[in-house]
Formats: C-alpha cells, sequence, structure tokens
C-alpha cells in the first residue's frame, strides 16, 4: 500500500519541480492491476448514492445577506489526520464575510493490505478516527457533506468525481489534504470571481479557475525560467495547480466531456515535449493531471495565478510525510496573513492588461487582430525581429491543414507571421490564441473609407483578399519591412526557409507554382508599389468580373506580375519545384533528400483528406484528434 501511495508524488511533482522520485515500476504492477480492479468497481457504482452522509451544521437564522454565488470546498482526504486536521481548522479560520460556503469532505478508502490482518486493523483504525474527526468537526459556514469510499479510488477519480456544477453560477475549491490556507484566501477568491467572472467586461471562457499556490513549475521540456516582474501580482498561465485550485464551471464541465470521449475511445492524453507526458506513461490512470493539461492545451484554456513576492501565496503545501513524501518535505512557501500583506492593495487590473503565460511559460499575446493598416505597426513589432514578415493567406484552406501548418511553424519557431482571412469564428480562435490575425472584411472596410471598392458578389473574397495583401504590403514596405505572400497550401521545412537567400539584384521575387511572393524592403520596390501596384491591382480585380471570375488568373502572384511587366520593371522568377518537395506525386519512401529542400506543397485540386493523408505519410501531419498540435515546443526566448 506504502509503495503505491508514494507513487501519487508524481502528482505533486507538477507544482513541486523536485527530482522525481526513482521507484521501481516492477514493485507497482500488482498494485496496478489492483487498481484497475478497484477502477472496474468503481465504475458500477454512483458514488452520490452510496457512504454519503449529509450534515447541516450551520444557523439557518444567521445573517445570510452576501449569498450570490455557490462556493463549495472540496477536500480531497485519504489517510492523514494530521494533515486534514490543519487543513480543515485553516479552513474554518478564514473570513467568509457571511458568504455561505459548503464543506464537501470526499475520504478514500485504503487498499487491500498484502500483508494481512494486521494491516487491515491498522487501516481500519485510522478510517475509524478520521470518520470520527470529520464527524466531529464543526463547519458553521454552510452544509458540510461526507463522502466515505468503499473502494481505493485513487487522486484521478478522487479529482474528476468531486464535482459536476448544477449551475454556471456554482464554483469549486480543490483542496488536498496537506495544505493549509490564509485567512485571507476566500476574500481573495471572492474579488476573482467578482472581477474575472461576473464583470462582464473582464470574463473571458477561457479561463478556467485560479490556483492560489505559489507558481514554481514549467512543464515544457526546455521551457523558460519563471520569471516575473515584482509589480506583477496576477497573471495568466496554462498549468494547472494543484495546490488549491478554484475551477469555473463551465470548463469543468467541458472537460469531464473530453475526458470521458476520449477514454472511451481509448485515446491518450500524450503531449510530446511536456514533462507530464512522461509521468503518464508511467504512471497511467493513478494520476488526473495530463488529462487536464491534454484539454488546456488543445481549447487554449488559462488559469489566474498570484505572485506575491517573498515566496508568499494564498494556499501552501505542507507535503507532508505519508501519501506524497517518504518523510516532510515541509512547506513549500509561506502563508500571506493579515499582518504582513494589505490585502486592499491587491490590484485586479483587467483582464487584457494581465500578462499571459504558455506551457513553456513563454508569453502569448491574445486578441491581435489587425482591423486596418494603422493597427500592424504595434502587432509587427511584437512578432519579429528580422524585419521580414510572412503574409499568411488562410482563404480556401481547410481549418485542419491551417492548424497543421501552425503546429510547423511552431516546431521550426517561425514567429514573424500574421495570418490573413475572413472575419470567422476560426479566425477570431485562432487570435483568441494568440496568433497575429488579419480581419480582412474589416481591414477593406478602413480601406474603403479611403477610395472606392466595389466588388460583384462573385469576386467579393478574392477581391477583398487581393486589395488587403496589397495594402498590407504597402504598409510593410513603408515601416521598412521585406514581404513574403504566402498561401496556406505549403509547410517550410526548415527554420529558415522564409530567409531571403534570393538574388538581391531585383525587389521582386515571384514563384511560378504556389503562388509565392517575395517583396524586398527598398525606397525603389516601394515606390513602384505606392505609384503603380495598389490602383491598379484594386482595378483589375474590380474588373475581374468582365473577364469571368477564375481563381488562377485572379491570384495575387498573376497580378503582381502582369503589373511589373507592364512597368517594365525587372523581377527573379523563381520555379518552386527546384527547392521543393511537391507531395502531390512524390512517394515519401522516395524522397531522397529532405533537409535540403525549404517547402513541401501540394496541388491546389487534392481534397483535404487526400492532403492529410499525404502528409500523415511524409510524417508532416502534428495535429491531433482534437486539431491541436501534438506536441509542446519550446524555444528559449
Ligand atoms: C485497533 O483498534 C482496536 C480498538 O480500539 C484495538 O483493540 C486494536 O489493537 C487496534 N489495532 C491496531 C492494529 O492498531
Ligand atoms: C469591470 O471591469 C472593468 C475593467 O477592468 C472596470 O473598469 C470596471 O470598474 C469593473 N466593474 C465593476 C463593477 O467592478
Ligand atoms: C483561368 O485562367 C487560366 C490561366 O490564365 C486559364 O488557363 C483557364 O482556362 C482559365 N479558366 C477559366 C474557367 O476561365
Ligand atoms: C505537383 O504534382 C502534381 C501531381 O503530379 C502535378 O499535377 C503538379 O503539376 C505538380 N506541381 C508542380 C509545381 O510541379
Ligand atoms: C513505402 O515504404 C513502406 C515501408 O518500407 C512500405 O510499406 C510502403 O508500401 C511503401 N510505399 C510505396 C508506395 O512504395
Ligand atoms: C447565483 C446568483 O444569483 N448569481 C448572481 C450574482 O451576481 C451577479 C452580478 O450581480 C449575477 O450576474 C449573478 O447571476
Amino acid at each position: 500500500m506504502i509503495k503505491f501511495k508514494k507513487t501519487s508524488k508524481k502528482e505533486d511533482d507538477l507544482t513541486n519541480h523536485m527530482a522525481q522520485p526513482k521507484k521501481t515500476l516492477k514493485k507497482l504492477i500488482p498494485l496496478f492491476i489492483l487498481l484497475s480492479l478497484s477502477a472496474l468497481f468503481l465504475f458500477s457504482y454512483h458514488p452520490s448514492n452510496l457512504n454519503t452522509t449529509k450534515s447541516f451544521s450551520f444557523n439557518p437564522s444567521s445573517p445570510l445577506t452576501h449569498q450570490n454565488f455557490t462556493f463549495i470546498i472540496k477536500v480531497l482526504t485519504f489517510n492523514r489526520l494530521e494533515s486534514l486536521s490543519r487543513c480543515l481548522n485553516s479552513l474554518s479560520k478564514a473570513h467568509y464575510d457571511n458568504h455561505v460556503i459548503h464543506l464537501h469532505i470526499y475520504i478514500d478508502h485504503f487498499q487491500d493490505s498484502p500483508n494481512g490482518y494486521v494491516e487491515i486493523d491498522q487501516n481500519l483504525n485510522l478510517s475509524n478516527r478520521i470518520l470520527d474527526f470529520v464527524d466531529g468537526f464543526s463547519w458553521k459556514y454552510g452544509e458540510k457533506l461526507v463522502h466515505y469510499r468503499t473502494g481505493n479510488a485513487g487522486l484521478q477519480a478522487q479529482w474528476l468525481e468531486a464535482w459536476w456544477p448544477s449551475s454556471d453560477d456554482e464554483f469549486a475549491f480543490v483542496v488536498e489534504d496537506d495544505l493549509e490556507l490564509s485567512p485571507l484566501y476566500f476574500r481573495f477568491l471572492k474579488s476573482l470571481i467578482e472581477n474575472y467572472y461576473y464583470n462582464s467586461s473582464n470574463f473571458s471562457p477561457i479561463i478556467y479557475g485560479a490556483s492560489l499556490q505559489r507558481p514554481r513549475f514549467v512543464p515544457g521540456k526546455h521551457g523558460n525560467k519563471m520569471q516575473i516582474d515584482d509589480e506583477t501580482q496576477l497573471f495568466l498561465y496554462q498549468l494547472v495547480g494543484t495546490w488549491g485550485q478554484l475551477l469555473f464551471p463551465r470548463p469543468w464541465k467541458e472537460f469531464r466531456i473530453w475526458y470521458d470521449t476520449h477514454k472511451a475511445k481509448g485515446l491518450k492524453p500524450f503531449l510530446d515535449g511536456m514533462v507530464t507526458t512522461g509521468w503518464y506513461k508511467k504512471m497511467g490512470e493513478r494520476i488526473w493531471t495530463p488529462w487536464f493539461i491534454k484539454f488546456i492545451h488543445a481549447r487554449g484554456y488559462f488559469n489566474i495565478y498570484t505572485n506575491l513576492l517573498h515566496e508568499r501565496a494564498f494556499s501552501v503545501s505542507h507535503r507532508d510525510a505519508g501519501v506524497n513524501y517518504g518523510k516532510s518535505a515541509g512547506p513549500d512557501s509561506s502563508l500571506v496573513d493579515e499582518k504582513s500583506f494589505d490585502f486592499n492593495l491587491l490590484k485586479l487590473q483587467s483582464l487584457h492588461s494581465l500578462k499571459w503565460y504558455d506551457f513553456c511559460f513563454k508569453e502569448v499575446s491574445p486578441s491581435r487582430i489587425i482591423r486596418s493598416s494603422g493597427d500592424l505597426v504595434s502587432v509587427l513589432h511584437s512578432v519579429q525581429k528580422l524585419r521580414t514578415i510572412l503574409l499568411v493567406n488562410l482563404q480556401q484552406m481547410s481549418e485542419s491543414i491551417i492548424r497543421n501548418l501552425l503546429c510547423h511553424f511552431e516546431r521550426l519557431n517561425i514567429q514573424n507571421y500574421v495570418l490573413l482571412g475572413p472575419q470567422s469564428s476560426f479566425l477570431l480562435d485562432l487570435a483568441r490564441r494568440g496568433y497575429p490575425v488579419i480581419d480582412t472584411d474589416q481591414f477593406i472596410d478602413s480601406v474603403r473609407l479611403q477610395s472606392s471598392i466595389n466588388f460583384e458578389k462573385s469576386d467579393e473574397e478574392l477581391g477583398k483578399e487581393v486589395v488587403v495583401k496589397v495594402h498590407v504590403v504597402r504598409k510593410l514596405l513603408e515601416l521598412k519591412y521585406n514581404s513574403w505572400v504566402v498561401d496556406s497550401d505549403m509547410i517550410p521545412l526548415s527554420s529558415d526557409s522564409f530567409l531571403d537567400s534570393y538574388d538581391h539584384a531585383n525587389d521582386f521575387t515571384l514563384g511560378k507554382n504556389f503562388k509565392l511572393v517575395f517583396i524586398r524592403n527598398s525606397a525603389s520596390a516601394l515606390k513602384i508599389w505606392v505609384d503603380n501596384v495598389v490602383d491598379k491591382v484594386v482595378a483589375s480585380v474590380a474588373t475581374l468580373k468582365t473577364r469571368g471570375s477564375n481563381a488562377t488568373e485572379g491570384n495575387f502572384v498573376n497580378l503582381v506580375e502582369k503589373l511589373l511587366e507592364q512597368k517594365r520593371t525587372t523581377f527573379n522568377s523563381v520555379d518552386e519545384t527546384d527547392f521543393s518537395l511537391n507531395i502531390s506525386y512524390m512517394d515519401a519512401n522516395q524522397t531522397t533528400s529532405r533537409n535540403e529542400k525549404k517547402f513541401a506543397f501540394w496541388s491546389p485540386e487534392m481534397g483535404s483528406e487526400r492532403i492529410q493523408k499525404r502528409l500523415e505519410e511524409f510524417a508532416m501531419w502534428v495535429v491531433d484528434s482534437d486539431l491541436s498540435c501534438n506536441a509542446v515546443v519550446c524555444h528559449p526566448s
């Protein structure tokens, strides 16, 4: 039993970044089988009907004027009476300011004892003492509910089965028994809920809760050190913090459903590049966080954290001997107390002014949506260092292909791009996840104010796309950036695929095959662009209808090419097949040396399914069934 229990130390490593314990797996295997059996057993009963005792120990006549949202503390405990006692006492000493607070205590059952009756008796005695203590514990702030299991559930089931929100106004605060809470913790959580949940100007559906622990761990391999400036009291981070985690109702429900779907289909929460995936491979279903992390990664959700300095936090873990540690590791942080901390000085800034960090602890900038050329300037600063910008057109490509492309950018550390597409929930989702986007519909409106552009219905999308590209390139030239203009029917094969390696005799380089344009930043290019291209391209798009709409004819490269020819401006013409893989016909087996190639591309006629199949053959399909990247790749920043 002890052997098994120690394994749950992994869970705490999530927050503690301690060296992984070197427990031999051999010893664990029989226990694992036992666990699987007990999991099966658990599956067949409905936990809320059994072993549940309810007691209402608060005085109903007390003034409950502040009752608004429902707040439930979920204490998860097992076999540490002293820890549980310290934990519950700290909870009962906190300030609740007349808010009704429910306390639900989940007591896991001991496991089968291989060492016979002596051990069984010890376990039974301990369980009885814990039940006696919990029964005698008075909770005056709301309902107390005790759930005593009939078999060992383990941490995963303890967490996952602890809560199904009964409304969007119900919040769960999950507390493992070796935690101790600051008397101020609830005041803090209440103000978070009021400010970031009920204040609609700060609400975001992608915030799943708040962790009260001191943040310490970065799960992405080779991720950044956790460095936060002293002025930052609150920030957003994707990682769950299991030492005092407040959960918001909707994301938790979504998670439970997502978990069911994936579990039932035999999918695993593997996410390459994450330390936690290694834990899952060793620990399997005994831990729950790899599942939650995978879900959060797929959805692009965030958690609120505090940075209170001097190693302080509203919740600390004592890392007690017993379940998680061979011997007590002592508290991980110090508790915020009323004397040393002025709660009134805590600033809850607006959501958009907080800093956001991903699993690599790299800062992400959600909601960079460019609606006019004026919006470009600040975004350009945030995406690049090399004075070269990639404009990636998303039009006419399926969502899965685009998400796959973005994962390649992430792997290759290509950051100097802006995505361009029509207004859609997909585009907004990309922006929300931190990708910079140009909303062509709004951008075109900002251009229309300056000149009169009107398209026939049939040319509308194409026309907008071309006109927006023309205007964006102009702005880039004015700001002295080189531009690449590409569609999303290609994949770069190396980090420097987009580095400028072309003949510098000409400012313009046009590709014949897959709509690739490179425009070098120069005074002459800007002059040509300003004098000729903008108006002419707009005019040619507008007259497309007279020649019949034709995607090939109307595309950006062709239009630029025609105009440069008209103006007798020389340009480089490159054949992309010289430095690319055409995966439409190439066999993955025949590929001699992928390393020398810059891009992979395919014919636009191939349907999404065939493209995906081909990309899989070439090992270039790097998204999972949720269409999220199957790896987290951290690059030092
Ligand atoms: C368990 O408790 C009973 C009664 O309190 C006691 O007689 C017995 O010795 C205890 N067993 C162990 C193993 O502690
Ligand atoms: C809601 O949040 C906004 C932005 O932070 C803030 O200006 C406003 O005062 C808040 N409203 C309330 C009622 O707190
Ligand atoms: C579209 O343009 C291409 C190249 O200019 C031409 O070969 C093709 O026939 C055109 N298709 C239509 C439907 O006009
Ligand atoms: C790529 O391969 C497809 C299929 O063989 C072919 O139709 C297409 O012309 C090729 N593209 C280039 C640029 O070679
Ligand atoms: C490519 O190689 C794999 C493994 O060697 C083989 O199974 C497959 O049939 C080959 N594909 C083609 C098209 O030859
Ligand atoms: C459960 C409940 O009544 N919630 C309300 C609390 O107050 C906020 C803001 O005043 C409302 O939006 C909630 O509906």
